[in-house]
């Protein structure tokens, strides 16, 4: 079966997907942008989960059940806030992507959605954060063969061009 890489406009919690990403924060306890989303939407089962995991390191990944989502997986990762470029955060995004799809791996994920991490609240530049996500999906894709689809999911029709212009991969 063929890979396939694409871009949708609109709310990541609305997606039919085996797992969708959260750009949380290192409590893991909720928030704004897309993380108050997906907490409303799954419910309070999922904060209730949340609690039992002793919040997260940025760069990194846990994962949930999707309560009330039609995603049966929430993938819980945390960004890095963007403090102008020296402070590593290049490599904390791309690390964040790639701990995302290998604990999706690690659950026989086919699909997953990606939010565009750290360029909300967090502040990192959207077109630096899109080239870094999609380098880190292409390489993944290439190496693991059990993640047949990826969606980039787009809050608003620039973010979606960003997206298009750098697919397909
Ligand atoms: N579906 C898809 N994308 C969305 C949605 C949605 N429902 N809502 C927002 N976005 P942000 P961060 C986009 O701020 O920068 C939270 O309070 C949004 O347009 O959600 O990683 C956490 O708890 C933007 O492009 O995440 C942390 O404290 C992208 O999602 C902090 O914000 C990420 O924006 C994390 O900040």
């Amino acid at each position: 079966m063929k890979t396939t890489v694409e871009v949708f406009e609109g709310d990541i919690t609305t997606l039919n997907v085996d797992a969708i990403v959260n750009a949380a924060n290192k409590s893991l306890l909720g928030g704004g942008g897309v993380d108050g989303a997906i907490h409303r939407a799954a419910g309070h089962q999922l904060l209730e989960e949340c609690r039992t995991l002793g919040g997260c390191e940025t760069g990194q990944a846990k994962l949930t059940r999707g309560y009330k989502l039609p995603a049966k997986y929430i993938i819980h990762t945390v960004g890095p806030v963007w403090y102008g470029g020296n402070k590593n955060e290049d490599k904390l995004l791309s690390n964040c992507y790639k701990n995302s799809l290998e604990l999706a791996m690690n659950h026989k994920v086919k699909s997953i959605a990606f939010p565009s991490i750290s360029t909300g609240a967090y502040g990192f530049p959207f077109e630096r954060a899109a080239k870094i996500a999609v380098k880190v999906v292409q390489d993944f894709l290439e190496e693991n063969k059990t993640i047949k689809k990826v969606v980039f999911v787009c809050f608003g029709k620039d973010a979606f061009e960003v997206y298009k212009n750098l697919l397909p991969l």
